[in-house]
């Protein structure tokens, strides 16, 4: 039961095609594993694993090279002088890259798996098993590979009391309660998971934070978990509440000018240190959504960043400070409010702080254009957030594929040293040439059997790792890996399951929120359609605010004529987001309010389009369905099962989101749906009754 789903995409499924194993064992026979660390001994164990299950037979792990067709796995170091010089210079890696190469030394062949440390061997065994997976030939290999980006990090949201806030998977992964005796199987899978794609850190705590997990009854805790994932490459990280010098030190304020306060984060500092010497360092969300900050003080966020800065720096820390903010004290457009207070401090962090920016301006909905603070800091190091965990995506229900989602983002251009200044190379250093560099996922793994709730969710966990290690990798090619590795090599199975799930992003944009709409989710929960909602305290937290249909139209003006958040992109990204005629239709309504009766491009009035579109995106479910349907014999039939369930109610929901969003948007065009779009069955007074009171992850 369910040990298919567990297994993640390190099936290691066993090759049922005689004559491609018996090509790959003409290349590969046995292991040799020339060091001794922990780190080493998950790389050869990995490599016997997946080469015994995948082509069967025996592979010994040997310590010594005097047999022919081995990989030979080795850190440089320990390589011998003749292995070295047919690898070459090591130059072009950092201390994670990996080399693999064919080489043939006093006749015979070996394959090498080398890097500059243990972890970056360890990469180079998961890329190379990749290949096996995925059918791909093992012979004369040059592959040289080294992750973009410093910091690859997963954030959970998890709470101490085992809620996730946005989780749909589940209770959160930490057992506090148990820890730190009792160390769960799963903290050793989940490390191996994600060294397999290359991910080097964990957040273990929400970003709204709780102060006990910086007590030593807690630290305690964090210290046994960052014991098991040290091998695997993953450093711990937590989140720091800034007010915790008040709630857990005893002192009256945590003021980052007080000289008592910025000491009682140094001792706590060097608490943590010695307990793990290689913490990574503080996620802060401060003066955001009522967590305190050093706003609360007169001061600024600069200020409270390099303070913390300070406290973490003499043992190698970072401080990641989130630049989620905006206030119910500013009236001015909430996409404009981040940008508008950060961009000031620009050069100002110190070196070991690095901002955290979400891919867009508002939350992580569906599709928005990329956030304009990614290009418009040129001397401060800014990190990306995704969230992985689909908040505002139909939760664990839908399956929405997000490496589609993030490489647009990733490819956006920001102009900013003008053409090609991608957000990519703006956060891989490229550009900026800052030395800490980052991607950031809020984590949608939970407790569940399958870790994420959809057994495709997995592809999102797993495409948010490949992604986080290069930047500039295709979605297309990441679906691949994925579907291979997970379920099966069959071409029959993948060429439709792979346009399903690259189609997968499109389609739930166009049932939610075509053409820029933006945050019309159902209020507190955010699981289904809500854009009527507009009782709520804050003005930005209403639907309402963000479509502003009426009579005339519909859509936010984000241009000059309105609150003019378009002037926050460079000139050249300005122009073309600012004139309704070169705006791109997938951000029409996102940056202007448009009249309902606007000629679309193919010629269709917007109202027409709008609906359309929605009727698209259930056409679209419905085709999944098909796909899905005619892969029974591909996969198992526990996660075939599940996912045709999991499907259905994907249909049922994108119905309910047309229905109810158009017979809303109705009221305000007064237009009659156009044809070729299905009748909604209920009114709009029943899609605003219905309640969810107890909707997961709120
Ligand atoms: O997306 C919103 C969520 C909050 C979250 C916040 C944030 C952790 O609705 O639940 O809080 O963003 O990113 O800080």
């Amino acid at each position: 039961m369910a040990q298919k789903d567990y297994k993640l995409w390190l099936q290691y499924n066993q090759k049922t095609d005689v004559e491609l194993v018996s090509k790959y064992l003409s290349d590969v026979q046995g292991i040799v594993s020339l060091g001794n660390s922990e780190t080493s001994k998950i790389a050869s164990n990995e490599l016997k694993l997946g080469l015994q299950n995948m082509l069967g037979g025996k592979f010994e792990i040997k310590s010594k090279s005097d047999s022919d067709k081995t990989v030979i796995i080795s850190s440089q170091a320990l390589l011998s002088p003749e292995i070295k010089k047919e690898i070459g210079s090591f130059d072009q890696l950092n201390e994670e890259g990996f080399i693999i190469k064919s080489i043939s030394l006093k006749g015979k062949n070996q394959i090498i798996i080398t890097g500059k440390k243990d972890i970056g061997v360890l990469y180079g065994v998961y890329s190379f098993l990749r290949l096996v997976q995925t059918n791909k030939s093992i012979k004369n290999l040059n592959i040289v590979d080294a992750p973009k980006t410093n910091i690859r990090i997963l954030n959970h949201w998890d709470n101490l009391d085992r809620t996730v806030e946005r989780g749909y998977a589940g209770f959160s992964l930490w057992n506090w309660q148990k820890l730190p005796d009792f160390i769960d199987q799963r903290y050793i899978d989940y490390a191996r998971a994600n060294a397999s794609i290359g991910i080097n850190g964990t957040v273990l705590t929400n970003v709204n934070a709780n102060a006990l997990i910086l007590t030593p009854q807690y630290l305690e805790k964090v210290e046994a978990l960052a014991n098991v994932f040290r091998p695997y490459g993953i450093k711990v990280y937590l989140t720091a509440r800034f007010s915790a010098p008040i709630e857990i030190g005893g002192l009256k304020t945590a003021d980052p000018k007080d000289a008592d306060v910025a000491n009682w984060w140094k001792n706590k500092a060097k608490e943590i240190y010695k307990r793990i010497p290689d913490f990574g360092g503080f996620l802060v969300k401060a003066n955001s959504e009522g967590q305190p900050g050093p706003q609360n003080y007169g001061r600024d966020h600069v200020d409270g960043a390099n303070m913390l800065a300070d406290a973490v720096a003499p043992f190698g820390g970072v401080i990641m400070w989130r630049a989620f903010v905006y206030s119910e004290h500013d009236a001015n457009d909430r996409a404009k409010q981040a940008y508008a207070e950060f961009v000031p401090y620009d050069g100002k962090f110190k070196d070991n702080v690095i901002v955290q920016v979400k891919n867009g301006a508002i939350d992580f909905q569906p599709r928005e254009p990329f956030h304009p603070m990614f290009g418009a800091m040129p001397k401060t190091p800014l990190m990306m957030e995704f969230q992985i965990t689909q908040e505002y995506l139909g939760f664990s229900t839908h399956l929405v594929f997000l490496p589609k989602l993030f490489q647009e983002v990733l490819e956006s251009d920001t102009y900013q040293k003008g053409k090609g200044t991608t957000v990519a190379k703006v956060i891989d250093g490229t550009i900026t040439k800052t030395k800490l560099t980052g991607i950031a996922g809020v984590s949608n793994i939970g407790n569940d059997l399958n870790w994420t709730g959809h057994p495709f969710a997995q592809a999102n966990w797993y495409g948010f790792g490949r992604l986080a290690w290069n930047p500039n990798l295709d979605s297309e090619v990441i679906a691949d890996e994925w579907l291979r590795c997970t379920f099966s090599n069959d071409e029959n199975f993948i060429k439709p399951v792979k346009e399903m799930l690259l189609d997968s992003r499109e389609a739930v944009v166009n049932y939610m929120t075509p053409f820029g709409l933006h945050h019309i989710m159902d209020t507190g929960h955010h699981y289904g359609p809500g854009p009527w909602v507009s009782n709520l305290s804050r003005p930005e937290w209403n639907p309402v605010y963000y479509h502003k249909a009426d009579k005339n139209g519909i859509g936010f003006d984000r241009s000059k004529t309105g609150t003019n958040a378009t002037a926050q992109y460079a000139p050249e990204v300005e122009k073309i987001f600012d004139n309704l005629e070169t705006c791109p239709e997938k951000d029409l309504l996102w940056f202007h309010h448009v009249s309902w009766d606007y000629k679309l491009k193919n010629g269709q009035t917007l109202w027409n389009g709008l609906a359309l579109k929605y009727e698209e995106g259930v056409n679209q479910v419905k085709n999944m369905q098909n796909v899905w349907n005619k892969s029974e014999q591909f996969v198992d039939a526990e996660r075939f099962k599940e996912v045709q369930m999991l499907l259905e109610i994907q249909y049922k929901e994108a119905k309910w989101w047309r229905d109810a969003c158009l017979l809303y948007f109705q009221q305000y065009s007064g237009k009659e749906l156009p044809a070729g779009v299905e009748k909604p069955t209920q009114s709009l007074d029943y899609f605003q009754s219905l309640k969810f009171p107890f909707a997961p992850g709120n």
